[in-house]
């Protein structure tokens, strides 16, 4: 019964909070105007297509776990989910996954062709760093802080984080690869922006460094069970409940985790992930257990 309760104020507080994320997304779009309304549209409809918001979401806990106070955070919360969007806008493209269907909508490129989301993925990235550097006009802004939150993520969305774990996703497609080399992939793929939105969250709220590399490890534990819970999701979920296509990885011939290990070690693996995360989180006795709480969702996440 009790566990019930805790389920439904969590599920309460999570509607309420992506809903603020909404917001705040909305609020850091151009305005739609000038010749160049076109891309402006693109974007908008690729970053409001709904999507959990998860990374603008840990950011944003991270903060409040270091005792971050008032909105520095929300120009970094808002760069964070543009440059994930433009990922999957560019992941979409024929050229890569060719998927039609993406967060319950027609992918950018069905709606606005080809040409069009390319530039609304290189829009999102640039933008991306121009609303972060929003936070150096703030007022009391840290600029060393905005500094640094900036390279790191400039940093692990590039050749050494997101797009370097993409490269080599690529370049695996149709071969049976080393567990190694997985490992490689899914670290810098999904793991390396889970990365940078739980050190941003804790750079700018003034933690040390050991806090923000305990931050880094927390994070890279929970992007790797992310993204083996996206493998299990492939085979196991549904397109209504995922918003996107099922059995991708088997039309693109990838190696996951689930073909390396199968279906239920996958499974253990994303639990043993999640529950290593969170003892590390726990050394940090937050008196909100809603960090630890939305860790804990995504083992058993259906989307
Ligand atoms: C094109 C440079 C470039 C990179 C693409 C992110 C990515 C790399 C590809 C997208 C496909 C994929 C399976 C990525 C792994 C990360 C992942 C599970 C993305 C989906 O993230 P969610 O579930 O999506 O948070 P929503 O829609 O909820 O935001």
């Amino acid at each position: 019964m009790n566990c019930e309760k805790n389920d439904s104020l969590f599920g309460k507080r999570l509607d309420e909070k992506t809903v603020q994320i909404e917001e705040i997304l909305k609020s850091y779009l151009p305005e739609k105007s000038g010749y160049q309304q076109d891309i402006m549209e693109a974007m908008e409809y690729s970053l409001m297509a709904g999507g959990k918001r998860l990374r603008p979401m840990l950011m944003q806990e991270t903060y409040r776990l270091f005792g971050g106070e008032g909105n520095l955070i929300e120009p970094f919360m808002a760069a964070i989910e543009m440059i994930h969007t433009y990922s999957l806008v560019h992941d979409d493209l024929p050229a890569m996954d060719n998927d039609e269907y993406r967060r319950g909508r027609e992918t950018t490129h069905i709606v606005y062709g080809e040409a069009m989301a390319i530039l609304a993925g290189d829009a999102l990235l640039n933008y991306a760093f121009e609303t972060a550097c929003r936070a150096f006009d703030m007022e009391g802004a840290d600029g060393r802080l905005v500094g640094k939150a900036l390279k790191i993520l400039s940093g692990k969305a590039g050749i050494y984080g997101m797009v370097g774990g993409q490269v080599v996703d690529v370049e695996s497609e149709g071969q049976q690869i080393t567990g190694e080399k997985l490992d490689f992939i899914y670290r810098l793929k999904t793991g390396a922006l889970i990365e940078s939105s739980m050190m941003i969250g804790a750079v700018l709220s003034g933690a040390s460094q050991d806090q923000i590399q305990a931050m880094e490890s927390i994070a890279g534990k929970v992007g790797m069970a992310f993204q083996i819970q996206d493998d299990i999701l492939d085979v196991e979920g549904s397109r209504e409940e995922l918003g996107k296509p099922v059995h991708s990885d088997e039309k693109n011939k990838k190696f996951t985790y689930v073909t390396w290990k199968g279906l239920e070690d996958a499974k253990k693996e994303v639990e043993r992930l999640s529950m290593e995360a969170m003892e590390e989180l726990r050394a940090f006795h937050s008196k909100d257990p809603y960090l630890e709480m939305l860790l804990e969702s995504l083992i058993h996440r259906k989307k």
